[in-house]
Order: C-alpha cells, then structure tokens, then sequence
C-alpha cells in the first residue's frame, strides 16, 4: 500500500472539491430549461404554498418566453425546495441534497443559508426555504419542455408526490 505524503493529499482532496463545483454548475442547463430574469420583466406572479409533502399546484400553465414571478411561501413545518427542472435534472439535485444532508449542511426542518452552508445549492433553478420563508424566483420560460417540472429535492420529497408539470397550453 502507497501513502501518499501531505501534499499529495491536499491536491487530491482540492481536485475532488473543484469536481464536486463544476458537477454542481454543470447540470443547469441554462438553455434548454429557460433561465433567470428580473422581476421588471414579469408578465405576472404566480403564488405557491408548501407544506408537508405537497405544492398547492399539480400544474402551472405558462408560455414559451414569458417571464414568470414565483413568489413561494414555506407553510409546512420542514424544509422546502422549488426547483425547475427536468425530471433528471431532479434525480441528480437529489443525490447533492442527501450529501448536504448528511454532512450536516441541513437538517429536515432547518437549512443554512448564505457563506458556511449551502454548498452546491446556489442553482439559479432553485430556491430552497426553512420553515415559515417566503421567497422569490423569475424565471423566463425557454420554448415548450414537455418534461418541464417543479419539484422538491429535500430527500424523500420528490417521491411522497412533490413534484408538478409546467404546461404550455397555448403552443
Ligand atoms: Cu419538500
């Protein structure tokens, strides 16, 4: 068995952090989903109540290239996600949302946010809310996905039925 001395180490354990980010950044797809836009730019609000395991919408009609404001209130007692994304854009987020779990990052019920926590999770798609949050996301819609969806990756979450399809009824 070879032990590698200190330095080889380091660099081995910075290569595998520097993978973990690019991997994190990488699986956006900025294009293909849509993409972040301001609120000046919003044709109108949408309002989202989560609880504990649900979205009060099982679908949210939209447009190809509208802007839509998502103002999304936490109402349930553990933490939640609002993600947009494909249904494999998803199972990938999952596995990151375990790590986090697991390595302390979050709990079910709290989630840290800003520098020290969330790391991986600073995905324009996505915002996650400890209990009792409201937050915003705009998003401009790029042209109809039919795998669109909205989900919640906190781990267990997308397979109690936390998940919903955004429809393009006028394409
Ligand atoms: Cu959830």
């Amino acid at each position: 068995m070879i032990i590698p001395n200190q330095k080889t180490f380091y660099l081995a354990f910075f290569l595998a952090l520097s993978g973990a980010a690019y991997g994190g950044a990488g699986h956006t797809h900025g294009s293909k989903i849509g993409s972040p836009a301001d609120a000046a730019d919003a044709t109108r609000t949408v309002e989202i109540v989560m609880s504990d395991n649900r979205y009060d919408h099982m679908h949210i009609d939209v447009r190809e290239s509208e802007v839509v404001r998502f103002v999304v209130h936490n109402k349930g007692q553990l933490v939640h996600e609002f993600n947009i994304g494909t249904h494999k854009m998803h199972a990938a987020h999952q596995e990151e949302m375990l790590a986090m779990m697991q390595s302390g990052q979050m709990s079910p019920t709290t989630v840290m946010h800003g520098h020290g926590g969330m790391m991986g999770h600073d995905d324009p798609n996505s915002i996650l809310l400890n209990p009792g949050e409201t937050k915003e996301l705009v998003w401009k819609f790029a042209p109809a996905d039919k795998g669109l969806e909205f989900a919640c990756n906190v781990p267990g979450h997308y397979q109690a039925g936390m998940i919903g399809k955004f429809r393009y009824p006028a394409n």
